[in-house]
């Protein structure tokens, strides 16, 4: 069962308690999303129409302003590769809403599942009465993320939380209070994750004071330094070793592939050497693997690609469909170091995020969905790299899986070129393409399309973009 019958809006609800505006502003506007939306871009307005901008108005005067907007059309339903917007604008979905319909939007097993859990109770929190779905969750966690180790899960809500808790996790276990993290680092925006997070504005900037016992350390960023994986580690090390001490090390954290920072692929050999140093030095290994995980790289984690067996892993993002969750799961001796009471939350692992989790967990094995994103990195890397080889201002094309990066930058200096980034996606977006950008410097064009997007429609948006990206040629 896929349809949801009811008004279309929460949208229209809230405002509707105050007079302003309502529910009868979006009468006509499809309710139905999943995969039976058609499958194909349709514009029927300029973006973002007259609804939109409706919407835009009342945001502004009710919307704090940090909370800002990369495409300002209001999404009314979606499925498969598309968003539809309250104009009736048909999208393709090259972002996912950030890594998290890895499934699609409204799975029919995700929507089935929730609709059952919704109807028998929605919240009794983990930690007063537990139910079942919370232990699967974790179950599914040991079995899927690496190693086949005796493992244990904790779930909470956000990727900022799991990886705030992981280092939880590994101060207590180590009792040990530095922690190693890598130049465009990227871990959320609560106070401790800020700290982590390498870049300054937006993310940090006025926000502090920030947390410490947080050193940073060079990643190996083949394209900018041109160091091998071993080389690169090496440097990490050595700064390491000088600058804060093995002894004093609890954890050494990273994203296998970074996201925010500008979808850097390290150095084959980079990330063994340092997951070695880790064990050899009683450092927890953590990966964080809240926007590479549950099949996003053409793995069902980034760390398999190179044999890495994480010590914790934080998982999120494409973990349930679109619902709120998030884990750390790792070796069972280091989670249970946390003593009882000592890990949680009110919402942590919410009966509807775990229900919307085993139902995409099972969509990602049942459909396949490893080996889709390895063929749709298949098909689109090629496309791309033949446009880099016309068009000099783009440094490097670069991903794993339905990963996916073009660096930005000017071909006389090799400096990154966020402006020309900026409008690169912007075209695309005026055409009804959803790219995101991302990097440290703002210059790196990534593509996170939904596993569920069929080829036809993911050929269209990437011929939206190869174009958007010839106009950069001289
Ligand atoms: N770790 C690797 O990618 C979230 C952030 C968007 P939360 N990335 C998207 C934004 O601008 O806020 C992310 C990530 C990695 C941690 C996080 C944090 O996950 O669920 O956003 O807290």
């Amino acid at each position: 069962m896929t349809t949801i019958a009811g008004p279309a809006a929460p949208i229209g609800s809230a405002s509707d308690a105050n007079g302003v505006g309502g529910p009868g502003d979006l009468a006509g506007a499809p309710v139905v999303g999943g995969p039976g939306l058609p499958q194909r871009r349709h514009l029927v307005t300029e973006l973002p129409g007259p609804r939109s901008r409706e919407l835009l108005a009342r945001r502004d005067a009710a919307v704090a302003r940090g909370v800002s907007i990369a495409l300002p059309v209001f999404v009314t339903a979606a499925g498969g590769g598309i968003l539809v917007d309250v104009d009736g604008n048909s999208l393709i979905d090259l972002g996912s809403g950030i890594a998290v319909t890895t499934v699609g939007n409204s799975a029919p097993r995700v929507v089935d599942n929730v609709i059952a859990q919704v109807q028998a109770f929605t919240h009794t929190c983990f930690m007063i009465t537990p139910y079942e779905g919370y232990v699967a969750v974790c179950e599914q966690l040991a079995r899927l993320t690496p190693g086949d180790h005796d493992k244990r899960s904790a779930l909470f809500n956000s990727g900022a939380e799991a990886v705030e808790n992981a280092v939880k996790i590994a101060r207590i276990h180590t009792r040990r209070q530095a922690v190693i993290v890598f130049d465009h680092a990227y871990h959320g925006r609560t106070n401790l994750t800020m700290a982590l997070t390498a870049k300054n504005h937006p993310y940090k900037n006025g926000f502090g004071p920030f947390a410490p016992e947080i050193y940073r350390v060079p990643l190996s960023y083949p394209f900018r330094d041109g160091l091998t994986g071993p080389e690169a580690a090496a440097r990490a090390i050595g700064i390491i070793e000088s600058q804060v001490g093995a002894a004093n090390v609890a954890a050494v954290l990273i994203e296998p592939v970074q996201g925010e920072g500008g979808f850097v692929v390290p150095a084959e050999g980079f990330l063994p050497a340092l997951a070695d140093w880790s064990r050899a030095n009683g450092a927890v290994f953590i990966a964080d693997e809240v926007q590479t995980g549950f099949a996003r790289t053409g793995a069902m984690f980034a760390c398999e690609h190179e044999a890495v067996i994480p010590d914790l892993v934080a998982t999120a993002k494409g973990m349930a469909g679109g619902l709120p969750l998030s884990a750390v799961t790792g070796r069972a001796e280091i989670m249970e170091s946390a003593h009882p009471g000592g890990l949680g939350g009110t919402y942590g692992g919410n009966p509807l995020a775990c229900a919307a989790a085993l139902g995409a967990i099972e969509t990602i094995e049942r459909d396949g969905l490893v080996a889709r994103a390895r063929t749709i990195g298949e098909r689109v890397l090629p496309r791309l790299r033949s446009v880099a080889e016309r068009v000099p201002a783009i440094g490097e094309v670069r991903g794993r899986g339905a990963m996916l990066a073009v660096e930005i930058v000017d071909p006389g200096t090799g400096e990154p070129d966020a402006a020309a980034t900026g409008r690169v996606a912007r075209r695309c977006h005026e055409q009804g393409v959803v790219v995101l950008t991302c990097g440290t410097d703002g210059n790196v064009l990534r593509l996170l399309p939904p596993l569920a997007i069929g080829d036809d429609l993911l050929d269209d948006g990437i011929a939206v973009l190869t174009d958007a990206l010839e106009t950069l040629a001289p």
